[in-house]
Formats: C-alpha cells, structure tokens, sequence
C-alpha cells in the first residue's frame, strides 16, 4: 500500500461507513455498524497498520487523515445513536400513554353486612339507654362459659355434642356471649349495665336455620333494686325502637340454667300487627331469651346476692335479621353471594 492506495481508502470507507451507520435503523443495528466501520477488521483499520510500511515523508499527512477519518465515524456513530435512542424512547413513552379522555372503570360500592347492620342497630339502642359495650374472647375456658353461667358438669351443652373444643384441656370455642358479661361482673361491682355482642360457635348440622358459627347479642343489668319490670320495660323500649311504636312484647316462661325466673320474650309481628301472617305464622315472632340473673350466678362473680338483683338477656343476630329482611335460609350470610349481599347497599 502506498500513500496513493491509503488516502483513496479513507476516503471511501469514511463514506461507506457513513452510509453504513445511517442506514442503521435499531440500537442493534447500529452495535453492527460500529464493529463493521471502526472494528479491528474494518479496511480502515489496515490503513492504520500499513502506517508504518510507508515512507517517512508520507506518514504524517496519512496518519492525520486516518485521525480524521477515525474521528468522523465516531461522530456519525454517536449522533446516530442519539437519534435511535431518542426514537426508542419515544416508541415506550407511546406504549406507556395513558389516554385521559377514555371514560374511568366505576368502582363497585361496597356496602355493610345485613349481620352488621343489624347488630349496629341492636347496640346502638342499648348505647341510647346507658349500655356499655363489652367484648371479649372467643375461645373461653370451662368455668367462664359454662360453671359460672350455673350450667352443671352434666348438662347436655357441655358435652361434644353441641360444643367445639380445641386442642387444649378445658378450652372451647364459646357456646354463648355470657362468659363476656361474667368478666364484666369479675372485675366490677354494680351498677353494671352491658351488651356483649360477638361471634358464638355451635356443634351444629348446617341447614337453612342453623349455622355452627353464628351472632349473638347479650345483656346485662346488674343493681340495686332491680325487677322484673325493669326487665320488661327495657325490652319494650328494645322492641319499639327495632320494629316501631305499635309493636307488644310477650313473654312466657321458658328455662336456662343461668336465670331465675327465665322467659321466652316474643313481638307482635311488624308485619301483620299481629294477625298473623307469612313472616310470623301466628302473629308473634320469637326473638329472645331473657330473665332475672340467677343468686348463684351473682355469688360465682363476686356480687352479693342478698344485695343485688340483676336481668340478662340473649338474642340471634341471624334471627333478627330473617325476620326484619324477609331472609328465608341463614346459609346465605356467610356464602358471600354478591347477588345477596349488594340488595343491602343503602338499607338500615
Ligand atoms: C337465648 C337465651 C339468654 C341470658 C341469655 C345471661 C347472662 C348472664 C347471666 C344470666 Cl352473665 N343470663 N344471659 C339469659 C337468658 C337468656 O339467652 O335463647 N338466646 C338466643
């Protein structure tokens, strides 16, 4: 190679490698180009080694120019590469984009539990009378849930039958939310005015009117001077407030083990008056077990039954729900169907 050969190779692999590099239309592409026009393969890399072949006089006007030739394909590759990655950041903004004038997804509202709806309900016209609420947890020892509550080693709840036990000796899931209302009474003297709300487990085959996890409400009225009026009297204010002013309270005599006397309270249906009808049958729906809190009961927690007199009372949530809803099987309070459970946006 002479210097002839040397200068006529520069100059057209300087615009063959232009054209190279332009016509590289991706970053990869371009990666290409790169080794092709500037690798040490490229022809104009073999000028650069034939430098040292050529006569003196012409060797610093070749190695100027194979610089220049060096240096111009450098820019072209990195105005190039500008160009591509500008173009490539484009093309992922424009996949990113987000179109504002498209219409939004509407979420679906939510809406309340009709156990929770119900429950609210309850509470709050116990809170309006004075009533404080308590709660408490639901896997109870023996004594709390049952001993205490006056129900004796062979009474037919505390056998498996209709308990659960865990794995642990004389612990259970609570059959009832009394052992709450028992705690209440263990580390407070009266006047002792609670309701005690919660989740309650039961042995139970499920059915359309039994589940084995299931809401209850109790109360508990402890003082001095306390009747069975006092009784009567809150559970009609109870009555009036859940199903209106015309409703009448019933009570006959029923028996648990924990009150003396006990009572089965009962409303005039709300929807017949009390005629009866599809809701109630005979004209009067069964919603409570209530009655004085027995001396034994009081002496077990501490309080002076010779002193103190008190009223307890206990009422299914799910009941109260069927009833006030027209609900006609309990299982669909805990399936989760939306078709159930969205009917109830907006109720009270
Ligand atoms: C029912 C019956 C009732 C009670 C619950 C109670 C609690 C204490 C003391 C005395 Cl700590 N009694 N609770 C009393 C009578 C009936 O519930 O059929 N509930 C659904």
């Amino acid at each position: 190679m002479d210097a002839g050969d040397a200068r006529r190779i520069l100059d057209e692999e300087t615009e063959r490698g232009r054209a190279r590099i332009a016509a590289a239309s991706s970053l990869e592409e371009l990666e290409d180009a790169k080794v092709a026009v500037l690798g040490r393969k490229a022809p104009i890399a073999s000028v650069q080694s034939s430098l040292g072949a050529l006569p003196v006089s012409d060797k610093p006007e070749i190695g100027k120019l194979a610089n220049q030739a060096f240096t111009a394909l450098r820019e072209a590759l990195d105005a190039r590469r500008r160009e591509l990655e500008t173009v490539a950041e484009g093309a992922l903004a424009q996949a990113d984009a987000v179109d504002v004038t498209l219409p939004g997804r509407r979420p679906r509202p939510g809406s309340r539990h009709p156990l929770t709806l119900v429950e609210d309900r309850i509470v709050d016209v116990f809170t309006r009378m004075g009533y404080r609420v308590v709660e408490g947890p639901e896997i109870e020892d023996d004594w709390h849930n049952f001993e205490a509550l006056n129900i004796p080693a062979d009474h037919p709840a505390r056998t498996m039958k209709d308990s659960l036990y865990v794995d642990v000796p004389g612990m259970l899931l609570r059959t009832e939310t009394s052992a709450v209302q028992i705690r209440t009474m263990q580390a407070q003297q009266p006047p002792i005015a609670v309701v005690a709300p919660g989740r309650v487990y039961r042995r139970e085959a499920v059915d359309a009117t039994h589940l084995s996890v299931f809401h209850q409400v109790e109360g508990l009225a402890v003082d001095e001077g306390i009747s069975f009026a006092d009784l009567r009297g809150t559970l009609e204010a109870f009555a009036r407030e859940l199903f209106g002013e015309r409703v009448r309270v019933r009570l006959s005599p029923d028996y648990f083990p924990f009150v003396e006397p006990g009572c089965q309270v009962a409303v005039s249906c709300f929807v017949c008056d009390g005629a009866g009808c599809r809701v109630c049958g005979n004209g009067w729906l069964e919603l409570l077990g209530a009655g004085m809190v027995h001396p034994k009961v009081l002496e077990n927690c501490g309080i002076d039954p010779e002193r103190y007199t008190g009223f307890a009372f206990g009422l299914g949530i799910e009941r109260v729900a069927m009833v006030r809803y027209g609900i006609g099987d309990m299982r669909l309070f805990v399936e989760g169907d939306v078709r159930f459970l969205e009917q109830f946006q907006g109720a009270a």
